[in-house]
């Protein structure tokens, strides 16, 4: 079963996890309302990117520790990107976005990844009129709107944007599924969550930033909540550990007190809003380019 659909009721339940401190708690779920029927701009950020196994997260670590390299020198990678929008019709209310908005959520890349060795290239951009893709939140209609659309290899980003609803801002594959499921590599974001979308306070296009970071895998700063690992849950040493996803922009939140530093809110991969989150670590940037030799160059 995946754990995709924990994610994707993770809105729902966001509300409730405040009150009852329990992220398991599926018994007061309520059925999920109709795509049509869903709120466009969700009420808190939700992000359905898949967890890895255990054994999966276990696989990765051995990898990456055995193809320790050089760190690539900041910008000196140029990553390919294919951007896909999927509308239901013309205009921007039926999410066909226009160029000048693709042009300012690349920007928005450039200047978060400004300290990594990536950066971005648009290579092309498509459109697809599809009411099914256009509301696909996974599932069969993922597949074949991946299996349609997608271009390039391992080491190339595909971008979809759609209104998946279920009040998700997007989700991600991360670098170690590729080879088993090559097609379905890629990205997918809420279109509404584009610089100068509908939203608030998710339009900044940091949902982009955050959905790239899992592409290069990065997981969640709130992975393995509290863990006592050295690096916590996220396999990352400099990003303290926290209990749960922060929201809004909680400064001096801190709710692993037994672990040094306050929780990383200003962190790309915590769940705050755009303007709060400006943060990729060394430790995260490192870590994407040992992703990136292990996982993506050349395969
Ligand atoms: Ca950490
Ligand atoms: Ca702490
Ligand atoms: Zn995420």
């Amino acid at each position: 079963m995946s754990l995709r659909f924990n994610w994707k009721s993770g809105l729902v339940v966001g509300a409730m996890v405040a009150l009852s401190g329990c992220a398991d708690n599926k018994e007061a779920e309520p059925a999920p309302a109709p795509a049509e029927q869903q709120a466009e701009a969700p009420a808190l950020r939700g992000c359905a990117t898949r967890d890895l196994s255990p054994g999966e997260q276990e696989a990765v670590q051995q990898t990456l520790s055995q193809n320790r390299s050089a760190m690539a020198a900041v910008g000196s990678i140029t990553v390919n990107v294919y951007w896909h929008v999927i509308n239901k019709g013309s205009g921007i209310a039926n999410g066909d976005v226009p160029q000048s908005q693709i042009d300012s959520q690349m920007a928005v890349l450039t200047a978060a990844y400004a300290n990594t060795p990536f950066k971005f290239n648009l290579v092309s951009v498509d459109r697809t009129t599809n009411s099914t893709w256009y509301t696909s939140s996974g599932g069969s209609s993922e597949t074949a709107m991946k299996t349609a659309l997608r271009k390039g290899t391992a080491d190339d980003l595909n971008i979809y944007s759609n209104n998946m609803g279920g009040g998700l801002l997007g989700w991600a594959t991360f670098p170690s599924s590729y080879t088993s499921s090559p097609k379905l590599d890629g990205v997918v974001i809420l279109y509404s969550s584009l610089p100068g979308g509908t939203a608030t306070p998710y339009n900044l296009g940091d949902t982009a930033t955050h959905e790239i970071g899992h592409w290069f895998g990065l997981y969640h700063t709130f992975q393995g909540a509290c863990a006592t690992s050295a690096t916590g849950g996220d396999g990352v040493s400099d990003t303290p550990a926290e209990k749960s996803a922060a929201y809004g922009c909680p400064a001096g939140r801190d709710t692993c007190t037994n672990i040094a530093g306050a929780d990383p809110i200003y962190n790309f991969m915590d769940y705050t809003d755009d303007s709060c989150m400006n943060t990729f670590t060394a430790g995260q940037i490192s870590r994407m380019d040992s992703m990136w030799t292990s996982y993506r160059l050349g395969k």
